[in-house]
């Protein structure tokens, strides 16, 4: 009953879409932001040379940095005593939510340099501002997922920064469970897809190698899954649910003209698009172990951190989901996290020395002890992740 109640919620109200354009480069809200006061602040307290130009043209900001790399670990000539540098952790979506969360928790140890990578700047300074983040612990970076030239535009930016790169969080997300028609990113594909799944997948190929010349004791890649994407639990059956297909969708570009938006080739579903996302989420996680872990010794990771029903990711469901969908997690499923005990889950998966397993998709008990969790049939497809893999990096223009 309670299944099929919900199956009818996101089909019997009809609200007005927010939002509706896909490729939304905000780049207007970079006018009128102090961006030289910010990150003079962050690079002098790191004897950084920073020197940066605004282009006009695209609104794009580029830093041209250049640093002198320290070792992770030095040991002081006075007692001989081993020091570790603080750790840099790029972490997408970082202006709300679970991103913004995790950013928090990692920046108060003192042992990290948070780079928020964010496609509106003020925001993400005001919600850094605003949690209490002290300066030097954190850069924020334009980065807009739904275009792959802002993604290929943040990695030149971060590579002529001279930072080191030791732990990759691909969090952010869209979900768009009330939109009747599709919208595309910068390139064409289905949003949802686009920027959860495509646009990660460019960032992380792309970062692999900055990773793997950290010399940080534990060098981490970490996407963030859901439990709405593996069917082996309930929440995933709560319809429409997540299914991949045969993946023609994707191998026809999802563009709606000569292949459909979805990834199985199936009519446009917004919620079904974002579950289809996470299980490429999910999917992409193990490739990376299957394909680079012994090589590297880099961490591969994926999580679901618990039902964090406040935040931004409903921001497009109708008023009456985003009412009473807190309280049914509390008092139902009780399987809601708040956004602060969320954000210290991810921070372990990014940092406590005992998570170091890779391919392992992280979650939590009821006393909120991490344990390694079954992926669904689907999400653990080995045939469907390489599959996957193959057809995006054709899509992002690496094959
Ligand atoms: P939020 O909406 O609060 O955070 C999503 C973040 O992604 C925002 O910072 C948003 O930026 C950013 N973002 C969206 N589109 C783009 C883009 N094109 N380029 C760059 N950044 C973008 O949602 P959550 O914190 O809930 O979601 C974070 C992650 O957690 C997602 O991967 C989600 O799938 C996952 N998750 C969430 C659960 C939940 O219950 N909430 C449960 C399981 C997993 P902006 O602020 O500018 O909008
Ligand atoms: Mg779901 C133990 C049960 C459980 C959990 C942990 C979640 C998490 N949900 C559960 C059960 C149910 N949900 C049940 C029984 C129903 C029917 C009443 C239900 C409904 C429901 C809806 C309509 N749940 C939802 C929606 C959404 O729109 C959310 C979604 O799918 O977003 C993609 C959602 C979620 N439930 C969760 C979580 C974590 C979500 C948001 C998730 C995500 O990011 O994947």
């Amino acid at each position: 009953m309670a299944l099929q109640a919900a199956a009818l919620l996101p089909s019997t109200f009809s609200v007005p879409k927010e939002g509706k354009s896909g490729a939304s480069f905000k780049d207007s809200s970079f006018f009128g932001v102090s961006l030289s006061d910010h990150i003079k602040a962050d690079f002098t307290s790191s004897a950084l040379r920073c020197k940066r130009e605004f282009n006009q043209r695209t609104g794009a900001v580029r830093a041209q940095i250049t640093a002198t790399a320290t070792p992770a670990i030095t040991r002081s000539s006075m007692d001989g005593k081993k020091t570790l540098r603080k750790g840099s952790v790029i972490i997408t979506g970082a202006s709300s939510g679970l991103g913004l969360a995790t950013a928090k928790a990692l920046a108060e140890t003192g042992k990290w340099h948070v780079i928020m990578a964010c496609r509106d700047f003020l925001k993400a300074e005001r919600a850094a501002k605003s949690s209490g983040m002290s300066k030097e612990n954190y850069t924020i970076m334009h980065l807009d997922l739904a275009s792959l030239d802002s993604v290929r535009q943040f990695v030149d930016s971060y590579k002529r920064s001279g930072r080191p790169l030791d732990v990759l969080v691909c969090n952010a997300a869209v979900y768009q469970p009330t939109a009747k028609e599709p919208s595309f990113t910068a390139e064409g594909f289905e949003l949802s897809v686009g920027t959860n799944h495509l646009g990660h997948f460019l960032l992380s190929r792309l970062l692999l190698d900055d990773l793997k010349q950290s010399d940080y004791p534990s060098k981490r890649l970490i996407i963030v899954g859901s439990i709405t994407g593996n069917t082996n639990t309930l929440a995933g059956n709560v319809p429409p649910k997540a299914n991949l297909g045969d993946i023609r969708g994707l191998a026809g570009g999802l563009n709606g003209l000569n292949s459909s938006t979805m990834i199985d080739g199936g009519d446009f579903d917004g919620a079904k698009a974002y579950k289809d996302s996470k299980v490429c989420n999910m999917l992409t996680m193990q490739e990376f172990h299957r394909r680079f872990h012994e090589e590297t010794g880099i961490t591969f990771a994926s999580l679901y951190p618990g039902c964090i029903a406040t935040t931004g990711l409903f921001r497009e469901h109708i008023p009456l989901f985003r009412l009473l969908f807190p309280p049914f997690q509390k008092y139902i499923t009780k399987g809601f996290v708040s956004e602060d005990e969320a954000g210290k889950r991810l921070a372990q998966v990014v940092s406590d020395p005992s998570l170091t397993k890779s391919g392992v998709y992280w979650s939590w008990n009821k006393a909120s002890a991490s344990f390694e969790n079954q992926l669904s049939q689907e999400a653990s497809d080995q045939e469907k992740a390489s599959k996957i893999w193959e057809l995006s990096e054709k899509l992002v223009g690496l094959a």
